[in-house]
């Protein structure tokens, strides 16, 4: 089978797979119950703006833009001709001592969208591999300016990196780190900002908690800033379940960072691109960090790709030394893969014609007012928003958490036509921001139907 149209593929995996489950041994699943799946598959094959199509035909309406990553929407044609054109004209050329022309044009592109002074891109082909990338240009640049000692890292607790062993060791989710030994020495964790208690069902960003900031400066004194390299936080931490900034959270992080030479990198995976109304959290928030890590949204996830943003600063630093010397010895075999570039900078054409990074500004009001509706509703115990992100958090299960959430999970896949996604027993949602009003009351009605459903 070579074609993947959606009968032949459907039919394929009617055949082979759903009949036969032994076919859906060998693929190990990516942070996935692999046993439980695969005796109750979830197969989605084709999608098409807001909505994917299942084996069976069934028309699921995508709450989760695929997972954060398809802003514009499913198979948007632009998106489709370009790489489909690409792939026909250069499938891959070598980015190590050689070029062409695409990384450069998109490098140009994503400037022009980033804020002042963060100018430079280096491109991945994951958020894990882009945080990697931080992380050691954040120690090599101190290094070039003769501060090699800064070597730490401080990340913060309830934080999402990415898998890689620098991700995991910055990262403040405990299952991601503990089956994984002792990853970097040198990293140390701040508090977390989620308080349920005195902000639970915020309307936007919590009143209560910027002072959490200075928990930096604890481990500034503990450490001694001149050992710490760079902090990075998620503006607002996706995977631990939607985790807010409190207001001046952040302001007061970047002042910190700056009194003692400390670089602040911004995880921007899942907030790029528009999820929060402006191309990226650091101009909504209006705090700008030395470094932001992007992936997903960057290529509306049609191909893996990611991108790391540095200041002029950074990039200039490593800019000297003998001219024919190589600057930096990082980089991958698909850093500016020509079918991602072309992904990319088609995502970045339909972002710009269809004004899609307003989108979050647009409707943030009336998603802020469709989610709080579910206030009340059995089990819901917070519901956070900001931007076009959602969070509802449900009281966990005695002796079985998540499972609640799963379950909601679950029946809004197989019986609401509709896809979620949850952690631990928090549902989150961040809709392609192409919806529409009606597509915000579809989903917050399937979902409340199916939370009151939900023992
Ligand atoms: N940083 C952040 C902030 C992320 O959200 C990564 C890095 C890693 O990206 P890659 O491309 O290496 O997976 C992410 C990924 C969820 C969910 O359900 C979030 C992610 C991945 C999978 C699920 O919230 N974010």
């Amino acid at each position: 089978m070579t074609a993947f149209n959606e009968s032949s593929y459907g039919d394929f995996y009617h055949k082979q797979a759903i009949s036969q489950p032994e076919h859906l041994e060998a693929f190990w699943m990516p942070f996935t119950a692999n046993r439980n799946f695969k005796q109750h598959p979830r197969l989605l094959v084709s999608a098409k703006d807001m909505h994917y199509k299942d084996v069976q035909g069934r028309e699921i309406l995508d709450g989760t833009g695929g997972l954060w990553c398809c802003n514009a929407g499913h198979a948007r044609q632009r998106i489709v001709d370009a790489v489909s054109q690409q792939i026909a004209t250069m499938d891959f050329a070598p980015t190590f001592q050689m070029g062409h022309p695409l990384p450069f044009i998109l490098a140009d592109r994503l400037a022009k969208i980033a804020p002042d002074p963060l100018k430079h891109v280096f491109f991945t082909n994951s958020g894990s591999e882009s945080v990697d990338t931080a992380l050691k240009i954040a120690i090599a640049y101190h290094r070039a300016r003769g501060e090699g000692q800064r070597t730490r890292f401080i990340g913060r607790e309830k934080g999402y990196h990415g898998v890689g062993f620098g991700g995991i060791s910055v990262g403040g989710m405990v299952n991601n780190r503990k089956f994984f030994g002792s990853m970097l020495p040198g990293v140390d964790h701040m508090r977390h900002t989620l308080d349920i208690e005195r902000n639970g069902f915020s309307r936007g960003l919590p009143q209560h908690g910027a002072e959490l900031a200075d928990d930096l400066e604890r481990l500034c004194q503990l450490h001694d800033a001149s050992t710490i390299a760079a902090v990075i936080v998620e503006p607002i931490s996706g995977s631990a379940g939607v985790v807010l900034p409190p207001e001046g959270y952040l302001k007061r992080l970047r002042e910190i960072c700056t009194k003692h030479g400390i670089l602040l990198i911004f995880d921007e995976v899942i907030t790029g691109y528009g999820r929060v109304g402006e191309a990226f959290a650091a101009q909504r928030f209006g705090v700008t960090p030395d470094m932001m890590t992007t992936a997903k949204g960057l290529t509306n996830g049609a191909v893996p790709m990611g991108a790391v943003f540095a200041s002029n600063q950074i990039h200039d630093t490593f800019m000297h030394g003998p001219e024919g010397a190589i600057e930096l010895f990082h980089g991958y075999t698909y850093s500016g893969h020509p079918l991602a570039c072309a992904a990319a900078i088609a995502t970045l054409d339909v972002y710009a014609e269809e004004n899609l990074f307003n989108k979050a500004i647009e409707l943030g009001q009336y998603w802020e007012d469709s989610i709080h509706k579910l206030k009340g509703l059995p089990n819901v115990v917070d519901i956070r928003n900001f931007g076009l992100i959602g969070a509802i958090e449900l009281a966990p299960r005695a002796n079985a958490v998540g499972a609640r959430a799963f379950d909601v999970f679950n029946k809004c896949f197989h019986d609401k036509n509709l896809l979620i996604r949850t952690t631990g027993d928090i549902i989150a949602l961040s809709p392609p921001l192409i919806l529409q009003k009606s597509h915000i009351d579809e989903i917050f009605s399937r979902l409340a139907d199916a939370i009151k459903e939900t023992a």
